[in-house]
């Protein structure tokens, strides 16, 4: 028998968008967005994670150009959004509700929905309130922000994998406050000191940053320690993980997810996901069978990881010409 190694699909090339625009979504907050690719195309939104991530430009990059429109946007406080940070009107709903204003300043009837991680979970609140406007769904590295999923990234299970990362992101917490990390991090990002404010939110972010891939990644490791990423990141997390992503109980989303059949759909999972590890994934498999779930043997939670990337890239091409229903 002869094994045929295939390619593995790398992302598109850089392209520059066209649109560039800012919409004020409430009397505070203001999101920046950018529009890239053929402005006939298939409609795509590209969701980031975090929360509080913010977009960037290889997320442009998972779609052909010529074939999508490719619309990505800051979400509320991340990125070029402003206020920069701001906790306040900064709920999962109000996410919702911001990409159906951008997709009427758009003039865009129905849109493919993609996301990986945080992008996900936006992805499918959206897609169980506004599922008329779904044309299908490409998701990867499932999170819910079950009670579950927080415990076991912040507070016990990954740290049995990173005891040495684990460290840095439990240091600037006092010992007699380390049963519960999330609100003692949380004390500290909301709170008035600026010192304590940045240790922790550079603690935070780099957990995530080291935890992210299967093999280590330095340049990205050292770019979630940076200032401004790092603020917004871990506060934006944080607030949206104390308050449980704001569902109305634990485990909404997968107790709604059966809701999600009859859209087109692919789930994306790296087997060896340490943020946000596959049991979401099967479980959201179980409750919408139909969907094409494609586990990648050799990843862990980054969406550039060689066999994750080739696993999205063709997902998307999988839709580029599909007619809708
Ligand atoms: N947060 C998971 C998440 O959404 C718990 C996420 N993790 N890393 C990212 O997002 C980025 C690489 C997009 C910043």
């Amino acid at each position: 028998m002869t094994i045929v190694q295939e390619k593995l699909r790398g992302f598109f090339p850089e392209v520059e968008p066209r649109v560039r625009g800012r919409l004020k979504v409430s009397d505070i907050h203001e999101l920046y967005y950018e529009e890239a690719g053929n402005p006939a195309g298939r409609p795509v939104v590209v969701l980031h994670g975090g929360p509080g991530g913010g977009s960037s430009p290889n997320l442009r990059r998972f779609h052909n150009p010529e074939l999508y429109r490719i619309i990505t946007f800051d979400q509320r406080g991340a990125g070029r959004s402003t206020p920069h940070a701001c906790l306040e009107q900064n709920t999962t709903w109000d996410l919702v509700e911001d990409m159906e204003k951008l997709r009427l300043l758009l003039g865009i009837d129905r849109w493919q929905v993609f996301g990986g991680s945080w992008g996900s979970t936006l992805a499918m609140a959206y897609a169980l309130t506004h599922r008329a406007r779904v044309t299908e769904l490409i998701l990867r590295g499932i999170f819910t922000v079950r009670q579950c999923e927080i415990d076991w990234f912040y507070q016990h299970g990954a740290s049995m994998l990173f005891p040495d990362v684990w460290e840095r992101f439990v240091a600037p917490i006092a010992m007699d406050e380390r049963q519960d990390l999330v609100s003692a991090h949380h004390r500290r990002l909301t709170g008035i000191d600026e010192k304590q404010r940045l240790a922790s939110a550079r603690a935070w972010s780099q957990w995530e940053g080291a935890t992210l891939s299967l093999f280590p990644d330095p340049a990205r490791e050292a770019a979630f320690g940076e200032d401004r990423f790092a603020i917004a990141f871990a506060s934006i997390e944080c607030h949206y993980f104390i308050n449980k992503g704001f569902f109305a109980e634990d485990g909404w989303l997968l107790q709604n997810a059966h809701s999600l059949r009859g859209i087109p759909g692919v789930i994306l999972q790296g087997r060896y996901d340490v943020v946000t590890p596959m049991d979401t994934a099967h479980a959201l498999h179980r409750a919408w069978p139909e969907a094409r779930f494609e586990i990648i043997a050799n990843a862990g939670h980054a969406a550039a990881e060689p066999g994750t990337l080739d696993a999205l890239i063709r997902a998307t091409d999988s839709f580029a010409h599909a007619k809708d229903a």
